[in-house]
């Protein structure tokens, strides 16, 4: 058949099927909405919510992306002035000396060095420009990192991002909140494959190489939430492997680190404790660590503040009550394929599991 009949015809059917079941299933509403549709979250009014986030290369936050920015910006200026240029010269010299009936033959004329020279010259000229532009860009964005130990630590899993506060010990996922106006220095590594690490407003892109740490700057110059995304196909919920930047002033940097230092104590309802009881029973603790309990593994994110988290997996849903009781009913049905199982809880075990996570702020 050929393959132009399928992308007009079959294609866009598929995707009206798509679109009209995303509408109708609860739960794929809630995975259009995480693709960023602008929607306020009524819980976030300190923050911005999740859905302002713009992840636009061309308005940076940080002088890494600034300078990468700027690079593009006037490389196409550049280039578009040639083009018109080059343009304009064509067009006149087509015009002002075509053939008119009865015009004398054209001189012949075989070899012009001073001519040749200029447009030897020009283009190369043009090149070294552009050369010294580039290497200054990537001295900007990207100085040598230092021997020192790196501030942060990310981990790409299959799909999900583990964030480790090196100097401090706490550990997160999929949120990185950093101050803002330091610049931090963090190293990659993955748990499995080859992932890559992009946040377009504040830094170029850094492929996370298994057995193969990088190291890359990240800053911010003013607070907001910064769209990062895996750049780097791997694997079938790739596209849901997203996180977000949380540059904040350094007062509440500070305060959201300590938070993340402290045990969360508070049990209060019954649903809650049991919901504590089950976790350790059931085997939620043989993936997720949770501070002060005896879940330690690191297969899944880090538990111990899910509550305080803006979005669940990854970026797939929001980090609500329904969401959560959701995710723990079927994780597939957020991400398929994804590596946490679905344990066939009952409905009485995932209201009482919801409970307790969201003791865990
Ligand atoms: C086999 C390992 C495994 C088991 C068992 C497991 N999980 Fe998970 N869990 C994961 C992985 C992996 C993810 C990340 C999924 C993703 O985002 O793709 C995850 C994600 C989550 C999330 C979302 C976290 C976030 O930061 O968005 C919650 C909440 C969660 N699990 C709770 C539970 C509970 C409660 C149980 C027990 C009933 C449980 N998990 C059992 C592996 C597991
Ligand atoms: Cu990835």
């Amino acid at each position: 058949m050929n393959p132009n009949t399928v992308g007009s015809t079959i294609c866009p059917l598929g995707i009206k099927a798509i679109q009209r079941e995303m509408s109708e299933d609860p739960y794929a509403r809630n995975l259009f909405h995480g693709m960023g549709t602008p929607r306020r979250s009524p819980q976030s009014t300190a923050m911005p919510s999740p859905y302002d986030t713009n992840a636009f290369t061309l308005s940076p936050a940080s002088p890494q992306a600034a300078a990468i920015s700027q690079l593009f910006v006037g490389t196409l200026i550049f280039l578009a002035a040639i083009l018109v240029l080059v343009t304009v010269l064509i067009i006149f010299a087509v015009v002002r000396y075509r053939d008119r009936p009865g015009a004398p033959e054209p001189i012949q004329s075989f070899g012009w060095q001073k001519l040749e020279i200029i447009w030897t010259a020009v283009p190369i000229l043009c090149l070294v420009v552009l050369t010294v532009c580039v290497a200054w860009t990537m001295h900007v964005s990207d100085p040598p990192a230092p021997e020192e130990s790196p501030d942060l630590r990310i981990v790409g899993h299959q799909w999900w991002w583990e964030i480790d506060y090196l100097k401090s010990g706490a550990v997160a996922a999929n949120e990185i909140h950093i101050p803002i106006g330091q610049r931090l220095l963090l190293e990659l590594l993955s748990a499995d494959v080859i992932h890559d690490f992009w946040v377009p407003q504040l830094a170029r892109k850094m492929d996370i190489i298994p057995g193969h740490p990088n190291r890359m700057w990240l800053e911010a110059d003013t607070p907001g939430v910064y769209l990062g995304a895996c750049a780097e196909f791997c694997g079938n919920e790739h596209a849901w492997m997203r996180f977000q930047v949380i540059a904040q002033p350094t007062e509440q940097f500070d305060a959201w680190l300590r938070d993340q230092l402290t045990i969360p104590s508070r049990l209060d309802s019954s649903e809650a404790q049991r919901g504590g009881r089950l976790f350790a029973d059931r085997t939620c603790a043989n993936c997720h660590t949770v501070m002060g309990t005896r879940a330690n593994q690191r297969i899944g994110p880090d538990l111990t503040h899910i509550a305080t988290r803006r979005m669940l997996a990854a970026g797939a849903a929001e980090n609500t009550p329904e969401n959560l009781a959701l995710w723990l009913h079927d994780p597939n049905k957020f991400k398929p394929g994804s590596n946490m199982p679905n344990l066939q809880l009952s409905s009485d075990d995932v209201r009482d599991l919801v409970a307790y996570l969201e003791t865990l702020k």
